[in-house]
């Protein structure tokens, strides 16, 4: 029951000639769609949703949607519309699922088996969140938390707390995270979390609450399922609990996305993109050799700032033959990204070189 031949309808708009259809709530970008792609178009960009989408009405009177803040001075609802005239801003950030890479541990991880496409980078536009709060009056006296709620309708009979989309951040995210409601320079379709969604630069996709209803700035973390064992990083056959960490900050990462499987022999330009959460990349190296030798690759493009990921190019001479391209990024703070994989039960946060490289027969 996990695989589909057609995009389903509310994703129709996509190019399912990039896309993997994993099922109709996990959509998975091809690795080569990206190239040196430094924002990954709409149409292209993956899409996870733990609940089915909602109703294609949710995106009608986009203005009309209203969101209540809580945990501030002055608690209320505000509409879309009138955030619209608060403030805005544009950040560029990498939306990655926590599960990406999940296909290369070897314990078979359940979940979706994402190879590297669970993750685009792209452009949201919404007004900074410490803006709305700071006019709410301020956040409330010991909040430790942003805890936000997704607009899910949830089915009679369940209980909320077990299915429902709520997720807790840690407060510092309140210097950058944003209440979006255009994503690539349009408004933000229901796919993604259309009429208004939390984006969290740097911060594991779940983080990035869609169609957000709610938004309470509080002193513990949420008691929803989703936040209290799920999404939390433990041993393989280790049951998730509130003790273990959380997936919120997300890893220094590349990977190779061409070329892939075969290529010429001589010289070849080795493209692929590198990315460090909240952090900005500093260098990325790659090896055509498996990881015997590295030779620096060239970040090219503009600079979208920290936590956009950076295309890089390595001009270099292949010879016939199988040849392992790996390859390995540093963020600023000097965070390489390992070789290994560290395995866990869910499969999360996989930033291991050795997985991600491609082999590609030259000649
Ligand atoms: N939100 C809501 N409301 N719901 C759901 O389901 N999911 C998550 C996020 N958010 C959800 C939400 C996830 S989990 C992810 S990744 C993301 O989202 C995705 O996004 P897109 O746009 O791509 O679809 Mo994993 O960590």
């Amino acid at each position: 029951a996990d695989t589909l031949e057609t995009l389903p309808d509310y994703v129709s708009w996509k190019r399912q000639q990039d896309l993997i259809l994993h099922g109709s709530e996990t959509i998975e970008t091809r690795r080569d769609a990206i190239r040196s792609g430094v924002i990954t178009p709409s149409r292209t960009l993956f899409v996870r949703n733990n609940l089915p989408a909602p109703d294609p009405a949710i995106t009608e009177d986009p203005d009309a949607w209203e969101i209540s803040i809580e945990g501030v001075g002055n608690p209320r609802t505000l509409s879309l519309g009138e955030l619209k005239r608060m403030q805005v801003t544009s950040v560029a950030s990498v939306l990655q699922c926590s599960g990406n890479g999940r296909a290369f541990f070897p314990h078979g991880a359940s979940g979706t088996q994402w190879s590297v496409g669970a993750a685009g980078c792209v452009v949201w536009t919404g007004v900074p969140l410490k803006a709305v709060i700071d006019e709410l009056g301020g956040s409330a006296d010991g909040a430790r938390y942003i805890t936000a709620t997704g607009g899910e309708t949830i089915p009679e009979g369940l209980e909320p707390k077990d299915i429902m989309v709520e997720r807790s951040i840690p407060t510092e995210a309140l210097e950058s995270a944003l209440l979006a409601w255009e994503m690539n320079d349009e408004p933000l379709d229901r796919a993604h979390g259309g009429p208004l969604r939390l984006v969290v630069p740097g911060y594991y996709g779940v983080n990035n609450v869609k169609y957000v209803r709610q938004l309470a700035m509080t002193e513990e973390q949420t008691d929803a399922k989703i936040q209290v064992s799920g999404y939390r990083v433990r041993d393989v056959g280790v049951s998730g609990s509130s003790d273990q960490p959380s997936m919120w900050e997300m890893n220094v990462k590349s990977w190779v996305t061409l070329p892939l499987d075969t290529t010429h022999e001589g010289r070849n330009l080795i493209y692929g993109v590198a990315f460090g959460g909240t952090k900005a990349i500093d260098k990325v190296e790659v090896s055509v050799d498996g990881g015997e030798s590295w030779q620096e690759a060239e970040i090219i493009g503009p600079d979208l700032g920290p936590y956009a990921w950076r295309p890089f190019v390595l001009a270099t001479e292949l010879s016939s033959g199988e040849h392992r391209i790996v390859s390995r990024a540093t963020d600023m703070d000097g965070n390489s990204q390992p070789r290994e994989r560290t395995d866990n039960e869910r499969g999360y946060g996989h930033n291991g070189w050795e997985d991600h490289g491609v082999s590609v027969n030259v000649g």
